[in-house]
């Protein structure tokens, strides 16, 4: 046993629990806790221009690699605050980060002292546990419960709040013999299995769709086999593209509102049968319930048992991680395909790939200034296949999901529910520092780019090389496509004459002087036949000199982006494609 601050054993625990990196913005109330991290020597800190892109960074930094718990630390008070929008992101889409904050002393908690808010009630609702602690002898077991909780069932953050005298308190703590509490992960039984897989076989037109559970349990190679030997189409959702590859056979589209393809809403349409695993039935891929559900039946497959039965009633519920049900997926579907029980499934996979090979949306444009779709299409081009995209929410998300092809589990970092404007550059450079020989490409449209860009600067500071694509029509754009609805065009405008830029016209803010006077690289791009020579140009400027790169394209000010209200409404407002050459990156053509 030893002696030590309560911090002191804190930073043990996470250093223990295989934390490597943190992120944060210190500040008076947490200093004691970065006295202990600076002592302990083991864990390198990130310092964040603002304590939301703290909280970002953590989430981008966790969903990098499997395994990781990104770590994010503020001060009391409004540093908080500011990570309440980072823990709504990671509880939306199920990803663990921890986050610790300062407080005012224990005493002092009730008599409205400097900086003293209730954190832990503001982040309750977001976390699966959000705790002051009041008593230093429980911060070990505290720090030990968060790690058990973030791993255990449905992922997600943890908030521990610090009180200053707390931290300061010495406590007995042995780090030597400290164990990581075993994680809890309920496993689906043979029976279960069997009896989802009686129900496919019953189908005549069953899909998989695969969700972003598949990604948290690790489990793509697995989801993969179990489609080959089954035969069955595959329909990952927005969390779960990556899970099978976009050039598999049986990957056969998304569906959706919005981030979604022709063909794979139609697909989903023409299908009877749906076995979900590790997914939500988010709203953005279901439409209206009624048609989803119409004329199909559904197996739910979940780790989290209250999510059976949440958005609409399954014909069966199945509680499990999506790894584990996914194994026994494998072998009972092993079994049944030696005793010869498997259906043929080729005239409906011939269906689907159909619809792939067909259903395209056009992307070859001259246009000048730029239509969007030419740029993801001359991204496809120009990004290999072991890219990592990350974005976040826009007109820019929707049609990058839309166009861009993902390949990798994890390679398509993307916050799913929640979409909080500027969570793209922080989340980048969390990625980057969990990956940092990755080609990162990150995906914003000019108002999420502006929304924390001088968290470039941390990127610039802590050498994090990548690719920051930089779509800018200058405009709301997503909110001025809504507003039809309305008839109107009012407050979504980012257009003005900067009078420092008469050469960017109206375009309003100068994203390549921000981002240079951040430390960064930055080239403009305003002729489509200049992407391509632009993107190679920012390829061989991120390894010259080890920053982000931004590639800003000029584009048209107004394009409408397909979406709907329906899965057969999503309305299309650009030409589809009608030869091959108007689509020449469809990765069904590609080949
Ligand atoms: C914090 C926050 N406020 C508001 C919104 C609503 N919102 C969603 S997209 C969008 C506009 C995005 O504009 P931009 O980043 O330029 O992308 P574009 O749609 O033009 O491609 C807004 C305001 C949001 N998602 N997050
Ligand atoms: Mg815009």
């Amino acid at each position: 046993m030893a002696r030590m601050r309560a911090v002191e054993a804190a930073v043990a625990i996470l250093q223990r629990e295989g934390v490597r990196h943190a992120f944060g913005v210190p500040g008076a109330a947490i200093n004691p806790l970065y006295a202990a991290m600076s002592s302990n020597g083991s864990i390198e800190h990130v310092l964040a221009r603002h304590v939301e892109g703290a909280s970002h960074m953590a989430e981008g930094y966790t969903r990098a690699k499997a395994g990781n718990i990104g770590v994010c630390i503020g001060t009391s008070g409004p540093a908080g605050t500011d990570m309440i929008t980072g823990l709504y992101s990671a509880s939306g889409d199920s990803i663990p980060i921890l986050c610790i904050t300062g407080q005012a002393p224990v005493a002092r908690l009730h008599k409205e002292d400097f900086q003293a808010v209730d954190i832990a009630a503001i982040a309750k609702p977001l976390t699966k546990l959000a705790v002051t602690v009041l008593e230093a002898a429980q911060v070990p077991g505290v720090f030990q419960q968060a790690f058990h909780l973030m791993r255990s069932g449905r992922p997600g953050p943890v908030l521990i709040d610090l009180p200053f005298d707390v931290q300061m308190t010495e406590i007995e703590f042995d780090p030597d013999t400290y164990t990581p509490l075993p994680a809890y992960k309920p496993t689906a039984s043979r029976a279960q299995v069997e009896k989802a897989l009686d129900m496919l076989g019953e189908a005549e037109r069953p899909i998989i769709v695969a969700g972003g559970g598949i990604i948290n349990a690790d489990a793509s190679e697995e989801l993969v086999e179990f489609a080959e030997t089954i035969g069955v189409p595959v329909i990952p959702t927005l969390m779960g593209w990556g899970t099978i590859p976009d050039d598999h056979p049986l990957m056969v589209g998304m569906a959706g509102l919005q981030t979604a393809h022709q063909y794979g809403n139609a697909t989903l349409l023409a299908s009877d049968f749906v076995l979900g695993i590790g997914n939500r039935w988010a709203n953005r891929h279901t439409g209206g319930l009624e048609l989803y559900r119409r004329g199909r039946k559904f197996v739910h497959v979940d780790i989290e048992p209250t999510q059976i039965g949440r958005v609409f009633p399954p014909d069966y519920g199945i509680v499990s991680d999506a790894g584990a049900a996914l194994a026994l997926f494998v072998e009972v579907a092993k079994e049944r395909q030696t005793a010869g029980r498997l259906h043929d499934r080729k005239a409906w996979v011939d269906e689907c790939a159909e619809r792939k090979r067909t259903m395209l949306r056009r992307t070859h444009y001259d246009d000048v200034p730029i239509k969007p779709q030419r740029v993801y299409q001359d991204m496809n081009l120009a990004f290999e296949r072991d890219t990592r995209y990350v974005s976040t929410i826009g007109l820019s998300q929707i049609a990058g999901a839309q166009f861009l092809h993902v390949f990798k589990p994890r390679y398509w970092i993307n916050c799913g529910q929640a979409g909080p404007l500027g969570w793209t550059i922080p989340a980048t450079i969390g990625v980057c520092v969990a990956d940092p020989d990755a080609t990162v490409v990150a995906l914003s449209g000019d108002y999420d780019f502006q929304f924390m860009i001088e968290e470039l600067a941390v990127g610039a500071q802590f050498n994090l090389p990548y690719i920051h694509v930089v779509v800018n029509n200058s405009y709301l754009g997503l909110i001025r496509q809504a507003q039809r609805a309305f008839e109107m065009d009012y407050a979504v405008q980012l257009s003005f004459d900067n009078v420092n830029a008469p050469e960017i016209g109206s375009y309003g803010v100068d994203h390549i002087k921000v981002a240079e006077g951040l430390g960064c690289k930055a080239l403009r791009v305003q002729r489509p036949d200049e992407l391509l020579p632009a993107f190679e140009e920012a390829k061989k400027l991120m390894a010259e000199f080890r920053v982000p790169v931004v590639v800003e394209v000029i584009l048209e000010r107004v394009t409408n982006i397909s979406m709907g209200t329906e899965l057969d409404n999503v309305v299309e407002f650009e030409e589809l494609a009608v030869s091959p050459d108007q689509a020449p990156t469809a990765i069904a053509l590609l080949d």
